[in-house]
């Protein structure tokens, strides 16, 4: 295995052996090919999609696979064989679907695949015999190689980079998109690109320059595709409003779900009630109590705890079931495994795995039954918190926080934020925000804000010091806000504004969110805990000179240099 996708990569470098995150290196071989044979279905679904030929299964086909391949989502080999299957079943469907329209796959294409596999590509399950199986022709008996398919099949490191850091954007982009689709968005725009992406990362002709503006023009996309996601949620659950978030538990037994899936929300609150048993939000699933449409449930108590990686010894502390809607699940103890579920791209062996049907509706009876039998959580902490400063909450107050800026009562905002995770270096982000002056302001989004969350601030004429926008797909709100400012200063650069951000990244999620901020140009970024392994040295001289991104270095220097 090699896999060097997240923040946390062994040695900063890669995971040989076994992934940090608990990932075996059979999941890991298992990961890279099934991208590789998504790149055949992207392949042959681009012409497809030409002629109006694709479906909605492979769509959302390609977004689950590219999804349960992000960090400490699925670490189940016998989920990604399944998978795996399914992909080159799916490629052939649409192979035959070309063969049977008389439609030539190649045709009009400028692919440096073309030459090596013109001539086989409708001939199913022929080898081609180079070097590395091509993706058109590929078969399960000749993906046993990864030193051919997986990330160092690319020699160059540059394009290696580029080609990862695409990958990776586009995990993001595919997670996001999953979670627009359950609730009935989509757009066609973010499936051509994907398959048009990861087509790219196995195309030889691609320059330097065309990997780089591929992987702008995927932040752009991102931003459209966070954008969709918010219309899902803010049109079904309503808009969040600015709400106090309990903190503590009560005396019912609970049902804890995490991750970032709200119709898995949606439908396990509505099957709770009135069922003696209570509902609480953990990691970043702290955003959808401050939904209206969930607020309205009685039994729908709070959050429990802090963010994902905390979960083995809160988790164990909850005492009732737990149910994983995405990531992050770290490797569970056997002490909690018999009442911990995992549900959608979500897989880990041992665990109970929910189902839905096939109008996308999932029976939680069973965690519920097993919940009736649970003593009550143990209280970890009691108060409260302030949530729900989403776009639509933060420019309610738009004319109080220009006036604040214009007085002189806030002088900056800064924006953090990403990722939480397990180095210790990370208490940088907690430091950093204490250290803040008294007239800065926080915006923040993803669970990095658990670092200094539960810290108490104040505010400033009544607005908070920390404004949470929600999860890190509501970093899109973020956005929203800073261009709202920049009408209202009446200013044509995002740059100009009194914004700075210091972004923390753990996985490819927070990738796509640094892409898309880079897509409209924001720059003088700084990035920690640590910079990505996946960044050769001259992709970095590319992003400092073109963004000026920055490594963070102490809470003191960043703070000169932010402030
Ligand atoms: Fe955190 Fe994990 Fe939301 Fe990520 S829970 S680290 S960026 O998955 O997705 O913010
Ligand atoms: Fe290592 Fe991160 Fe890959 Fe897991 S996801 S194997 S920790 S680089």
């Amino acid at each position: 295995m090699f896999c060097y996708q997240c923040e946390e990569t062994a040695k900063g470098e890669g995971c040989t052996k076994k992934g940090v995150c608990g990932k075996s290196n059979e999941v890991a071989n298992l990961q890279d090919e099934l991208m590789y044979v998504l790149k055949g279905i992207a392949f042959y679904n681009t012409k497809a999609r030409e002629h109006g030929l694709n479906d909605e299964k492979t769509d959302r086909f390609m977004l689950d696979a590219l999804f349960a391949t992000v960090t400490n989502v699925n670490f189940s080999a016998d989920d990604f064989r399944d998978m795996i299957n399914d992909a080159f079943s799916i490629r052939d469907q649409v192979k035959d679907k070309l063969v049977q329209n008389n439609i030539d796959p190649v045709e009009g294409r400028d692919i440096s695949l073309t030459d090596q596999i013109k001539s086989k590509l409708l001939h199913k399950n022929t080898i081609d015999g180079s070097s590395s199986p091509d993706i058109a022709t590929v078969t399960s008996q000749n993906l046993d190689n990864n030193e051919n398919i997986g990330v160092l099949a690319t020699k160059d490191e540059d394009v290696r980079s580029l080609r990862e850091l695409l990958t990776y954007g586009m995990k993001g982009m595919a997670a996001y998109a999953h979670h627009a689709h359950v609730l009935g968005y989509s757009d066609d725009e973010i499936f051509k690109f994907m398959e048009r992406g990861l087509l790219a990362t196995v195309d030889d002709n691609l320059s330097a320059d065309d990997l780089t503006n591929l992987v702008l023009e995927c932040g752009s996309i991102g931003v459209k595709t966070m954008s969709i996601l918010d219309e899902a949620h803010t049109s079904n659950y309503g808009n969040p409003e600015p709400t106090e978030i309990n903190l503590g538990v009560r005396d019912n037994p609970g049902i804890l779900i995490s991750g970032h899936d709200m119709k898995d929300m949606e439908q396990l609150l509505k099957q709770t009630e009135g069922t003696g048993v209570d509902v609480y939000t953990h990691g970043e699933m702290l955003p959808a109590n401050a939904y209206p449409e969930f607020k309205k449930y009685d039994h729908f108590v709070g959050n429990y705890g802090g963010s994902w990686w905390k979960q083995k010894e809160e988790f164990e502390k909850f005492n009732g079931p737990i149910l994983m809607t995405t990531n992050c699940i770290v490797p569970p103890k056997d002490t909690y495994i018999n009442r911990l579920y995992t549900t959608s791209i979500v897989g880990y062996d041992g665990a109970t795995h929910i189902k839905a049907d096939e109008n996308g509706n999932k029976d939680f009876s069973q965690i519920i039954e097993q919940a009736k039998n649970t003593n009550p959580p143990q209280q970890l902490e009691e108060g409260k918190i302030m949530g729900g400063f989403a776009h639509n909450a933060a420019l309610s107050v738009a004319d109080k926080i220009v006036d604040a800026v214009k007085n002189g009562q806030i002088s900056r905002f800064v924006v953090m934020a990403g990722c939480d995770g397990r180095k210790k270096e990370r208490e940088y982000y907690t430091d950093f925000a204490k250290q803040l002056p008294e007239d800065t302001v926080i915006l923040t989004a993803g669970c990095a804000k658990y670092r200094y969350n539960k810290l108490d601030l104040g505010e400033i004429g009544g607005i908070p010091r920390i404004l949470d926008a929600g999860q890190c797909n509501d970093s899109y709100s973020l956005v929203v806000i800073a261009q709202k400012l920049a009408e209202a200063f009446e200013l044509d650069d995002i740059n100009e504004l009194p914004v700075s951000y210091n972004i923390a990244w753990y996985e490819q999620k927070a990738v796509l969110v640094l892409l898309s901020l880079l897509s409209l140009g924001v720059k003088n970024i700084t990035l920690g805990p640590s910079l990505p392994a996946f960044v050769s040295p001259n992709m970095l001289n590319v992003l400092v000179d073109k963004f000026n991104i920055a490594p963070n270095s102490t809470v003191e220097e960043d703070m000169e240099k932010l402030l």
